[in-house]
């Protein structure tokens, strides 16, 4: 069996992380793609270079020619610009749209047959926008950001009750911006419900630093934005689909009526990843408030993509 190939377009902050972990994990051959001259190429070279002492069969290559995407298994999303302080996500809009329509079009005549894994913000409306240049199957076209703000609860959960973030699990659902939503009745620590260890108000505490957290990141860096859990939660959803792995995972999904959210909307949900990409959405039980939260979420995701449906009419 031929090994796999997993491209990263945009070899930035999180693109080169991206490529030291698949390197570790030995998941495929990793070709790294970047509009700026030499940058791939030197950052795959220097990973190339450490192989011995990983060790790793892992080849590495870097490349600015969108051709070079042929015969990709798995293409993860990086291009954009990332927040600078006192930015939102949703600032990021314009320009970064220009990107994914660019490069979206790249991967459709390039690597028709790969899963897309999008993580440029601002999330929701970045993966809705590839998906429909791209025209791929939506269960093929998935966005990143669940995954991260789950585990980032489930790091902020682990330290305030002083055990092993391994053994915490966190759902957080809805759109990836300041109204995402965590789910109390949900979280549970090596299988004992979040309730029986913390209060109701200590998690709404850690819920909302859950929806904060990218933003206390950026503010700490002063330059650019989270990159390392980024792209560890990226890495977790190609390997899901490259080893079949049937994961249940938190991804932006394409919702057709799951959620009472019609319009093929993107949005955070928990679905199980496996060979066909996102392979089923779960439905769980939402309470009247983390409803009323999740609709708001939506909402605040509605308006993006109304912004990009103008935008491509
Ligand atoms: P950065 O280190 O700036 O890397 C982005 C790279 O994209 C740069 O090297 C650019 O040269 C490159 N690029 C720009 N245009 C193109 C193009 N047309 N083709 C190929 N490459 C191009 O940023 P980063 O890696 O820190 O972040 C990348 C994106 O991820 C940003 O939009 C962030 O906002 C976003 N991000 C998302 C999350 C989520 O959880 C969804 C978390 C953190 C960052």
């Amino acid at each position: 069996m031929a090994r796999k190939k997993i491209s990263l377009v945009g070899a930035g902050q999180i693109g080169g992380t991206m490529a030291l972990v698949l390197a570790q994990k030995q998941l495929g051959d990793v070709m790294m793609l970047d509009i700026a001259e030499g940058m791939p190429q030197g950052k795959a070279l220097d990973i190339q270079e450490g192989r011995s002492v990983i060790p790793t069969a892992t080849n590495l290559s870097g490349s600015n020619d969108y051709a070079d995407l042929a015969g990709s298994d798995v293409v993860i999303v990086t291009a954009g610009l990332p927040r600078k302080p006192g930015m939102s996500r949703d600032d990021l809009l314009d320009v970064n749209f220009g990107i994914i329509e660019k490069v979206g079009l790249a991967i459709k005549e390039h690597a028709p047959e790969a899963l897309v894994i999008v993580v440029t913000n601002p999330l929701d409306a970045m993966v809705y926008a590839m998906q429909k240049v791209t025209g791929f199957p939506a269960n093929r076209v998935v966005g990143m950001a669940g995954v991260l703000d789950s585990s980032r609860l489930a790091c902020f959960i682990a330290d305030e009750l002083g055990v092993s973030a391994e053994d915490v699990r966190a759902l957080v659902l809805g759109g990836h911006g300041d109204t995402m939503v965590s789910v109390y009745g949900a979280a549970s620590v090596a299988g004992i419900p979040l309730s029986q260890l913390m209060s109701k108000e200590k998690f709404d505490e850690l819920a909302a630093r859950t929806a904060k957290a990218g933003g206390e990141i950026v503010a700490l860096l002063k330059t650019g934005s989270a990159f390392y859990s980024p792209g560890l939660s990226a890495i977790h959803m190609a390997e899901a689909y490259l080893l079949d792995k049937k994961s249940v995972l938190t991804a932006a999904a394409q919702l057709n009526g799951e959620y009472g959210v019609e319009g093929g909307l993107y949005c955070g949900v928990p679905v199980v990843m496996g060979a066909g990409g996102i392979e089923k959405v779960i439905e769980v039980e939402l309470n009247e408030e983390e409803r009323k939260a999740f609709d708001v979420s939506v909402d605040a995701v509605k308006d993006l993509v109304s912004w990009v449906e103008n935008k491509m009419a």
